[in-house]
């Protein structure tokens, strides 16, 4: 038994490399899996179901879906990029959408699955814009919109958000110690994985009296046209990390 869990990917046209190592690691590693967890971020940005005809799209959508019919469940929870993932593509690439955060059990471990910007919440700028963007009446406002229309608007906000996080100071950007611990506290003091922060760690803490582990991916790049990646496994019983 194997469970994979990846995250924050981040594919785009830009980066061929990536899609290249994505589409090995699911023909290659990931054949040994029986669940595969994608946590957020798996595009670099998604405008909506109605851009499955993107080449780029399209491609992981049946790279996916090849993958499943292998036997391995596929589960995917919304990053901050990729939210506006829905049912469409779910249905084309034969994964299974969750709710966040997600309980899961690796064996007899509990375990807490979220994407983790969340947690972030000493970046006051960044959550005041995730609780609008969240909101289901806004999403729906702006799929209305012409799919050319919304990428030029996410285009002006990806903009408006690097200069925003060159200007923030690194800790702000990283987990709020109290907002975890209130998140162990909440589902029973289970071990948690998340991704986002791109700062990939085991974290000992202790809520409560509480031993719990906090275990972050690492995100997937290119470093002078080579792709790298990262798949955490579980496998007999304990969580290891293989690089791609
Ligand atoms: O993703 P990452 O790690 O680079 O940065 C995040 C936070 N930024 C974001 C924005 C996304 O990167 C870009 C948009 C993705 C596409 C979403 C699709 C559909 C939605 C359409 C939106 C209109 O998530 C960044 C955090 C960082 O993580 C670390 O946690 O700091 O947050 C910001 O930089 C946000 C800024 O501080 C404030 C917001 C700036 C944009 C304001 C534009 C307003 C437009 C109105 C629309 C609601
Ligand atoms: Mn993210």
């Amino acid at each position: 038994m194997q469970i994979h869990f990846i995250s924050d990917l981040h594919l785009s046209a830009d980066r061929p490399e990536l899609t290249a190592l994505f589409e090995h690691y699911l023909t290659g590693p990931a054949q040994a899996a029986d669940s595969l967890y994608i946590l957020g971020d798996l595009f670099e940005y998604w405008a909506g179901d109605d851009d499955l005809d993107d080449p780029l799209n399209h491609g992981v959508a049946k790279a996916l879906a090849v993958f499943a019919e292998g036997g391995c469940k596929v589960h995917f929870m919304a990053g901050n990029r990729d939210f506006l993932l829905s049912s469409e593509f779910a249905t084309r690439a034969r994964l299974h959408i969750l709710d966040e955060p997600t309980l899961i059990q690796l064996g007899e471990q509990r375990t807490l699955l979220c994407h983790g910007d969340s947690l972030c919440t000493d970046d006051l700028a960044y959550q005041a814009f995730r609780n609008q963007v969240r909101n289901p009446a806004w999403q729906a406002q702006f799929l209305t919109q012409p799919l050319a229309v919304r990428k030029q608007i996410i285009a002006g906000v990806r903009k408006k958000s690097e200069t925003a996080k060159s200007e923030k100071d690194a800790a702000i950007m990283d987990v709020n110690g109290d907002t975890v611990a209130a998140l162990l506290r909440e589902h029973g003091f289970p071990l948690l994985i998340h991704g986002h922060t791109h700062r990939p760690a085991v974290h000992q803490i202790e809520v409560d009296g509480h031993r719990c582990e906090r275990w972050v991916l690492a995100d997937w790049r290119v470093e002078a046209e080579l792709a790298s990646g990262e798949v955490l496994t579980w496998a007999d019983g304990k969580l290891s990390r293989q690089p791609l």
